[in-house]
């Protein structure tokens, strides 16, 4: 925190600011947050969204000759940076010294404090921290901060935040507007009828339940619940019910074969913006990441700010449909990969869509299909989809047991990227690159043979 006041101090001089934040769903809210915090001190200022901070798009930012406040970015670029005014608050591995600590006091960042920022904090919190730290009475944008942690998945791990996370929870809670609990950690608590939720389920899939209706409701009609779940959803199950659907699905995947660990991960930490009406798409913060990701991905993340910043009506509708269009484009790409099959290649499982899937839900799709009856086996996933250009997105995913002896995927995707001239990078446990057409059989042998590394 006195490092966060060093750089709060210094925004606070300024007139103008300039901010330049991640497209998706942590980087709308650590830009709104940021937005939010100049706002309330009267500084003007811009802001924008951008997928990757290029060598153009650093010219450009350097051209506005404006303060920049770089928000769960900037990081990866910060040598590129002389010349320009800036603040850096981001989360992800940075380009020099192999994230040992940085002495740069204007770049803030978990890894050069020797902390895991994929895991401890997401960009969203670190702006949090900035924000905090210039007026106490921006401590009520903790749950946007949450908002940002659990669309980066921080969660995921260990089924519960930790770190830094666990802090501003609890400022959160304090200021009334984050509340946890312990329950199913599935999508859509909030907003599917119960039956769906587990039609729709795909992390985990349930075998003989997911994407199939008609077994869903007999098998919720078998546990009790009367309709088969079609009027109620999750939240407005009693605790017994929610008992009992709980240890029946958890009894279901060891059954199929799955094991405690991975079945027992269906519970654990829930956070909620206390702020937002129960049952809608707002009040869970995997609900919420969820909507601003669908703005993100298709272009329209200032619709995702504008319901950061506290709009609705006319902007929580266009989110609405967008989210609509996303899930769309997810269940039409995972019927494709599944009527073409998944191909193996050494320690990896691949698929390449040419332009029948959309990149900007390709890993998502990765991640899916890593999840489910299609994956050959549980080695990494790497999915690639063409994009506009001469260029190949490629997604890959892979498991926390595969983390743990060692595989990280952000580091091999951007090795292997790298040496055929393009660009990669991400977590440990879900990555991207971007690499020139033709290179996808190149591309999966280094990044093949890197994982093997990793894991000797
Ligand atoms: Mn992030």
């Amino acid at each position: 925190m006195k490092d966060a006041s060093k750089i709060s101090d210094l925004l606070m001089r300024q007139e103008e600011i300039h901010i330049v934040t991640h497209i998706d769903a942590d980087g709308i809210a650590a830009g709104t947050i940021a937005k939010k915090s100049l706002d309330r001190e009267g500084i003007e200022n811009t802001i924008r969204f951008v997928k990757q901070l290029d060598e153009d798009t650093i010219e450009e930012i350097k051209d506005t000759g404006k303060m920049t406040w770089f928000t769960d970015l900037g990081s990866g670029i910060i040598s590129k940076l002389d010349g320009l005014d800036y603040v850096i608050t981001d989360h992800h591995m940075p380009d020099i010294d192999g994230g040992k600590r940085i002495h740069n006091w204007r770049h803030f960042n978990p890894h050069t404090y020797g902390i895991d920022g994929s895991k401890s904090i997401s960009g969203a919190g670190l702006a949090y921290m900035i924000s905090i730290s210039m007026n106490r009475e921006n401590r009520d944008m903790a749950d946007l901060a949450m908002v940002g942690a659990s669309g980066d998945l921080q969660d995921a791990a260990l089924c519960r935040f930790f770190g830094w996370n666990r802090k501003i929870i609890d400022i959160g809670k304090k200021e009334g507007v984050l509340g946890t609990m312990v329950d199913l950690r599935m999508f859509g608590r909030h907003t599917r009828p119960l039956y769906k939720l587990l039609q729709y389920s795909d992390d985990p899939f349930f075998p003989g339940l997911s994407g199939r209706e008609s077994a869903c409701i007999s098998f919720l009609k078998s546990l009790g619940i009367s309709d088969g779940g079609r009027e109620k959803r999750w939240i407005e199950l009693s605790p017994d019910d929610r008992k009992r659907v709980t240890s029946a699905l958890v009894k279901l995947l060891i059954s199929k074969g799955f094991g405690s660990a991975f079945s027992s991960r269906l519970v654990g930490e829930v956070c909620e913006l206390k702020r937002e009406k129960a049952g809608t798409e707002l009040r869970d913060v995997k609900e919420y990441a969820t909507l601003l990701n669908s703005t993100a991905r298709y272009g329209y993340a200032e619709v995702g700010m504008r319901i950061c910043m506290g709009d609705r009506e006319e902007y929580l509708k266009k989110a609405n449909d967008l989210l609509k269009n996303h899930r769309r484009h997810i269940v039409n790409g995972i019927q494709f990969v599944k009527k073409e099959g998944v191909q193996e290649y050494g320690m990896l499982q691949y698929f390449n869509a040419g332009d029948h899937i959309r990149d900007t839900v390709v890993g998502i799709i990765a991640g899916i299909i890593l999840h489910s009856r299609e994956a050959k086996n549980d080695n990494p996933i790497v999915v690639f989809a063409d994009k506009d250009g001469r260029e190949v997105k490629a997604s890959a995913r892979t498991t926390a047991p595969l983390v743990s002896r060692g595989v990280d995927l952000s580091k091999a995707m951007q090795k292997a990227a790298y040496q055929l001239g393009g660009t990669g990078g991400g977590h440990e446990m879900a990555a991207g690159a971007t690499i020139p057409r033709g290179t996808e059989d190149e591309f999966l042998k280094m990044l093949d043979k890197e994982i093997r590394n990793q894991l000797t």
